[in-house]
């Protein structure tokens, strides 16, 4: 509360059951009602001047306010004091909770009609209604944060995968390679960063990669990295979490060899279910080389 005298203040803190103490500021003037119990830790952290606790409003009316209005926080009850006598109203919201990779909350004002704006930081998306509204001590509901793009975080099974001649200790060219960005791209050149087909395997018609990402989505877009030869896939899936179906978002009769890299994604299916799981399936068989992926990102809808 802005532009208030103390004794207002004093009143406001003494009428709301949840209020434990308040913190006035006589420059501006302005009026601090908390929630939280009085921390002595806190006195200096703390632009107040005043403070004065619940437990020095002694008052019948306090006395008669807790009495009719339970103690809540949640619920953040007032004491309403008219002729008639007191009763209890709910006429403002709890502070709202917090959404997670929310940027920030627009809106200062908790009472009844109030509105507050949240927004995302870089990278997520805002899914739901963006601005909240206190209805009679509740807010509406809240937008969550969605990511907007993510790059492989795990591999959870595969078909094949080469191995360096050199160092067959190494990671050369395994299915580990599709990890995080692209370190290939947009070279069209046989390159351990990306994974191979093994070389018993060049002539499979049922090569996979599963890709894990960090978190489930529903998927708008699949951009598959294709650094050497190509033109190899011939359908993307998802695995839906509720039920641990593989749901076919794309497929072709018709794969082919390219010789040049690209970032193949192709439209997908509309979907609204979520996953963080993603399968390519490719036929090695076209190509009259060995294939490589690069990376794989997985972008929300
Ligand atoms: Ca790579």
């Amino acid at each position: 509360m802005v532009g208030e005298d103390i004794r207002r203040c004093v009143k406001e803190c003494a009428r709301k059951p949840w209020c434990q103490y308040l913190g006035y500021r006589r420059h501006f003037p302005l009026c601090n009602l908390y929630i939280e119990p009085y921390d002595e830790a806190l006195k200096f952290s703390r632009t107040d001047c005043v403070i004065v606790l619940k437990s020095a409003m002694q008052s019948e009316m306090i006395t008669e306010c807790n009495n009719v209005c339970p103690v809540s926080v949640t619920s953040l009850l007032t004491c309403n004091v008219t002729s008639l006598g007191i009763s209890c109203i709910k006429e403002e919201c709890p502070p709202p909770e917090h959404v997670p990779y929310a940027k920030e909350v627009l809106g200062n004002m908790n009472t009844n009609g109030s509105k507050k704006l949240v927004s995302c930081l870089p990278g997520y998306k805002i899914e739901g209604e963006k601005i909240i509204i206190c209805n009679d001590g509740h807010w509406t509901p809240l937008p969550a944060c969605i990511i907007e793009e993510q790059w492989v975080s795990n591999v959870r099974n595969f078909s094949s995968q080469a191995v360096s001649a050199k160092d067959p200790e190494s990671i050369a060219w395994n299915a580990v390679q599709v990890m995080g960005p692209p370190d290939v791209y947009p070279k069209h050149e046989q390159n351990p960063l990306a994974w191979s087909v093994s070389p018993a395997n060049v002539k499979s018609t049922e090569e996979f990669l599963e890709l894990e990402f960090a978190i489930p989505v529903k998927v708008g877009h699949v951009d598959i990295y294709e650094t050497y030869k190509a033109g190899s896939v011939t359908s993307i899936q998802g695995l839906r979490l509720s039920d641990d179906v593989w749901v076919t978002l794309w497929s072709t009769d018709t794969p082919e060899e390219i010789n040049t890299s690209r970032i193949f994604s192709p439209p997908l299916k509309v979907t609204s279910f979520f996953t963080n799981i993603i399968r390519i399936n490719m036929d090695a068989t076209l190509s009259s080389d060995y294939i490589e992926v690069d990376a794989v990102k997985l972008i929300t809808a």
